[in-house]
C-alpha cells in the first residue's frame, strides 16, 4: 500500500525509530508529525524513556492522551531532536515552507532550540524553488490592515485565513495567518528579510538555515536528504 496515508506512516515509523533513551524532543504538528506522536508514545509504553515540547496545543493534547510525558524546554541545554513535517521542502537547499497547519512560530522556536531537526514528509512535499503553494506568515491582530497592506506592497498577495466558520483563525499564539502567495521565491533570504522589517510580523513560515536532515517516503521506499 502506497497512498499518502501509508506514505506518512511509513516515514514516521522511521523517524520514531532513530530516538533513543533519554532524549528530549520537540514534537511537531501536522498530520505526519502526530503519527510520529502516536509511534513515539508506543516506544515510550514499551520502556523507552524520552520527553517533549510540543509545537501546538494540539500535539500536546494528542501527547497527553498517549501517554507521552510532556516538558518545557530545559533551561540550560537544547532539545537532542525536533522531528517535525513540512510543506514544502527544496531541493538541495532543504530550505522549508511551514506553517500551513497553522504552528509555525512555535515550530520555529523549538526547531532552532534543537541539536538537530529531523524533517518527515512524503515526496509531495519536495520542490526545486519554494513557493509552489502559500507562504503562512504569523502577524499580530492589532493593526491587521495595514500589515496585510504591507504585505501586499510587497507583491505577495496576502489573505487573512479564516476558519471554517468564516471567522479569522486564530494561533496558540493569539495572532492571525495571512497566507501569501509569493509564486516561486528566487532568493528567500531576501524576502525573509523583507518581512521581518514589517512591524507587526511576528513570524514566518520560512525555515532556512536550519541544515534539518529530511526523510522522504516515496513509493520506491525512504530516501534521505541532508
Ligand atoms: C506542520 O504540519 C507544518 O509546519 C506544516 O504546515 C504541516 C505539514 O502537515 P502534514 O504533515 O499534515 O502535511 O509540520
Amino acid at each position: 500500500m502506497t497512498g499518502p496515508d501509508a506514505l506518512k506512516r511509513q516515514v514516521a515509523e522511521a523517524a520514531a525509530a532513530e530516538v533513543s533513551d533519554g532524549m528530549v524532543l520537540g514534537l511537531g504538528s501536522g498530520s505526519t508529525a502526530e503519527l510520529v506522536i502516536e509511534a513515539l508514545a508506543r516506544r515510550a509504553a514499551a520502556g523507552l524513556r524520552i520527553a517533549g515540547v510540543p509545537t501546538s496545543e494540539r500535539s500536546a493534547a494528542l501527547a497527553r492522551r498517549l501517554g507521552l510525558p510532556l516538558i518545557d524546554f530545559p533551561p540550560d541545554a537544547p532539545l537532542d531532536l525536533t522531528i517535525d513535517g513540512a510543506d514544502e521542502v527544496e531541493l538541495p537547499s532543504l530550505a522549508l515552507v511551514k506553517g500551513r497547519g497553522g504552528a509555525l512560530l512555535r515550530e520555529k522556536i523549538t526547531a532552532f532550540a534543537s541539536r538537530r531537526m529531523l524533517v518527515v514528509v512524503d515526496e509531495s512535499k519536495l520542490v526545486p524553488r519554494l513557493g509552489q503553494g502559500a507562504l503562512p506568515v504569523e502577524i499580530v491582530a492589532f493593526g491587521q490592515r495595514p500589515i496585510l497592506a504591507r504585505l501586499a506592497a510587497l507583491g505577495l498577495r496576502p489573505a487573512l485565513r479564516r476558519g471554517a466558520d468564516g471567522a479569522p483563525f486564530v494561533s496558540d499564539g493569539g495572532n492571525l495567518i495571512a497566507d501569501c502567495m509569493p509564486g516561486p521565491i528566487g532568493d528567500a533570504g531576501a524576502l525573509e528579510r523583507a518581512l521581518r522589517d514589517i512591524v507587526g510580523v511576528v513570524e514566518t513560515g520560512l525555515f532556512l538555515g536550519l541544515r534539518p536532515r529530511v526523510l522522504v517516503a516515496t513509493k520506491d521506499g525512504l530516501v534521505t536528504h541532508e
